[in-house]
Formats: C-alpha cells, structure tokens, sequence
C-alpha cells in the first residue's frame, strides 16, 4: 500500500472484501508521517477471493491520496541460498499442493532476489509442474549490476496450480557468479 497524506490529521485504512467484510488494517495517528508504504497481512480465510476487493481510507482533519496498492492471494517462497555456477544452471523449487481449484493465473506474480557479480549473465524462468516455461528475464551481456530484486507477471493460464514449480537461473556468460537468495510465486 501507497497513500500519502496532504496534513496532521488521522488516517484509517481498511481492507473491504467482496461481501463486506472489513479488516482494519492501519489507524494512522497524526505523527506527522506523510508517506505510509507498507505491506500488511492478514487472515481472510472465511472469504471468497472472486470479486471486488477495496482500499478504504478514511481520513479525519486531513487530505491525502491512494498512491496505490495491490492485493496478494496466498503465497511461496523458498528462502534456501542456492548457488548458480558460473556457466552452469540452478533451480529453486516451491510446492503448491493446495486444494485451488482452476488454472493458475492471467497475472501470476513472480518476485526474485538473486546476488550475482554480473547479473547479464543470467536467463531466468519460471518453470510450472506442467513443465511449461514462462520466460522472466532475457540474459544482457552489457547489463552489469549485481542484484536482482524485480517482480515479474506471467500469464500462466496455461497450467494448473498445482505441483513443483521453479525459478530457473542459468548463467550464459563465463567468468561471473553468485546465488538466488530467494524468490517467491504468488497465484
Ligand atoms: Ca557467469
């Protein structure tokens, strides 16, 4: 979440779901905090996720404005340092063994943290159970900053949920390496 506010006063922000339901998220005081970014959970077990979810500020003796935000349905991770040799290819995998019902997404979320000393060398792909593969990042010999924190959205609809799937790293240049140290999938 993303809103900013214009003066001193009171913020409530809440979470509404489909039928309702509100989750208050945030009760922001008047400590002077213009820019409110953060990353909140919280447990909508008992809701269906289809239809509108909303962002409800309320704002008391102030002015503001939704900068943006976005809504995350369940996600996985795997935070296990694993090593990408030099010229060599590895594979991070999550499973996805729950009871959904459906394909994966049009808008399936990828979020990846790799350490690499010449991040160009790296191709990186998403690989389903199904073993589709849903290209994320092409390898660019110039490209030579040493992280990757990037987010990626890939129309999975072709697979289903369920199963292993894999950040794929494979490193096509020689004389550079380093790790992902993590990655997570959100369906
Ligand atoms: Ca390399």
């Amino acid at each position: 979440m993303d809103v900013h506010r214009t003066g001193p006063g009171d913020l409530n922000i809440d979470l509404v779901a489909p039928d309702g339901s509100v989750y208050p998220l945030q009760q922001a005081r008047g400590d002077g905090t213009a820019e409110i970014h953060e990353l909140y959970q919280v447990d909508a077990s008992s809701e269906q996720s289809n239809g509108t979810w909303k962002l409800r500020v309320t704002s008391i003796g102030t002015g503001g404005s939704i900068s943006g935000w976005d809504l995350r349905f369940p996600w996985f991770d795997n935070w296990t340092e694993t090593q990408i040799p030099d010229l060599g290819t590895a594979e991070s995998p999550v499973v996805v063994g729950s009871a959904r019902t459906g394909n994966a997404p049009q808008a399936t979320r990828v979020y990846v943290d790799i350490h690499h000393s010449w991040r160009g060398d790296l191709q990186l792909d998403l690989i389903a159970p199904d073993g589709r593969v849903y290209p994320l990042r092409a390898a660019a010999a110039k490209d030579s900053g040493d992280t990757i924190h990037e987010n990626y959205v890939v129309d999975a609809r072709a697979s289903l949920p369920k199963g292993t799937w894999k950040l794929r790293a494979k490193d096509t240049a020689q004389g550079n390496s380093g790790s992902i140290s993590g990655w997570m999938l959100t369906l």
